[in-house]
């Protein structure tokens, strides 16, 4: 046992495990009270012994279930041969990687990183590159359009135009060039548009505002104005992506093609922090040697996992899963009836329910839902977001819309 524990018992049940998380640990989250140690599929296990079915996936990162043997296996293996190169080398894991993802989202270009923000980063600073080097904006004019209660992670750039106070407040002064327009609302976009505009950065389903579906045709009249006006559709699957909303890309939703798409989560199946920019190459090309990396990004073992966490997300059929077991589990929740609910909405796995404002918040919900076996999360303070992994099973579905009927009676 590590020398810290030399005078006193190492950590066993819950508690012990959350007092030693206060003493030593940041205070920047505020998780349910269950220690997790074990997962398999749809079910994760705590340090008590108790099994709960997982129906936030970790963000939608374990998309294809906790500790898939086929993507352990790819790791593992990855692991014991080469692990990190730096960009400085190439290889043999990179090529693969970039040919098998180009394939599987019908992209022509990549580029790795490892978070999701990171990808975000990369994408604002491509398209700002694109807009003075190519559409011929002034140096140091670009103006990049985000849209209201966006989430894109945690970077100062990104919470610099973000519209959560609570993600914003005291971390300023922030990158300027931002410009917010409500979700969802075509027209204000294509308002917004001036001739320094390089980009729109938007969610194809909002996720942190609440799993938020925009109208039909929204995300097909942002491409035809971005086409017209030549500014660059920078699409953020990083939770959408890979099966989640019952598409590989939510984006087929729509039939539309950006000329930018984040993606991270689920491209590792949660084993690891992969993510990547795929592009058109018009936008991607403006990058020259030099001028943008990272340490970790495209390393071999990312890049192995990442291309068996695509594979078996195809070769097991879990994006049609997802989109019959969403189904399911929407009628499923609808059909509760109970009066506690507003709204029950999603896509594919991506759901959601939102309670009426007099219900006493989603919280205590989520924590009568623990005690049932099941484990979600609440966003604002109304909503429960629910998205388990894209393996489940139609009687597990059925059974947590059990649990979810029990809860809110
Ligand atoms: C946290 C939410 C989910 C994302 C989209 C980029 C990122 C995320 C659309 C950044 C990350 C996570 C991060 C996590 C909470 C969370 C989240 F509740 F905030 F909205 F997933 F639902 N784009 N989302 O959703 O990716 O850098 O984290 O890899 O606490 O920050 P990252």
């Amino acid at each position: 046992m590590d020398a810290i524990f030399e005078n006193q018992p190492a950590p066993r049940t819950t508690a012990d495990y959350i007092a030693l998380e206060a003493l030593y640990g940041a205070t920047n989250y505020k998780p349910l009270d269950v220690v997790l140690t074990r997962g398999q599929g749809v079910f994760v296990w705590d340090v008590e012994g108790r099994k709960y079915l997982d129906c936030l996936s970790a963000y939608s990162a374990v998309n294809q279930g906790h500790c898939h043997p086929r993507i352990l296996a790819a790791l593992t293996e990855q692991a014991q041969r080469l692990t990190l190169t730096s960009r400085a080398f190439r290889n043999d894991q990179l090529a693969l990687f970039y040919a098998e993802i180009c394939a599987a989202t019908n992209t022509h270009k990549v580029l790795p990183m490892n978070s999701g923000a990171e990808a975000v980063e990369s994408a604002l600073k491509l398209a700002r590159k694109w807009g003075y080097e190519v559409k011929g904006v002034p140096e140091g004019q670009a103006e990049i359009i985000v849209c209201s209660e966006n989430f894109h992670g945690r970077t100062l750039t990104i919470v610099g135009f973000s519209t959560d106070p609570v993600s914003q407040r005291n971390f300023g002064p922030f990158t300027p060039g931002f410009r917010v327009v409500p979700y969802g609302d075509a027209d204000a976009f294509e308002a917004a548009i001036t001739p320094n505009t390089v980009a729109i950065l938007v969610e194809p389903i909002q996720g942190e505002a609440g799993v938020i579906i925009p109208p039909d045709g929204y995300l097909r009249r942002v491409r035809e104005i971005c086409s017209r006006e030549r500014v660059v559709m920078v699409l953020d699957e990083i939770q959408t992506g890979f099966g989640r909303t019952g598409k590989m890309l939510a984006e087929e939703h729509e039939g539309v093609e950006a000329d930018m798409t984040l993606v991270g989560k689920a491209l590792s199946g949660g084993f690891y922090p992969v993510s990547a920019v795929l592009s058109n190459i018009e936008v991607m090309e403006v990058l020259k040697p030099g001028e943008h990396g990272s340490t970790f990004g495209g390393n071999p073992l990312a890049c192995a996992v990442a291309r068996m966490a695509l594979r078996v997300l195809r070769e097991e059929g879990m994006i049609e899963n997802a989109a019959v077991m969403g189904a399911r589990l929407q009628a499923g929740l609808a059909a509760i009836g109970s009066p506690l609910v507003r709204d029950v909405r999603g896509r594919g796995l991506m759901t959601a329910v939102e309670l009426h404002p007099d219900a006493g918040g989603a919280r205590g919900y989520v924590k009568r839902l623990q005690e049932l076996g099941v484990l979600c999360k609440e966003t604002h303070d109304h909503t429960i977001r629910i998205a388990p992994p894209l393996v489940i099973t139609g009687e597990e579905v059925d059974w947590a819309v059990e649990r979810f009927a029990a809860s809110l009676r």
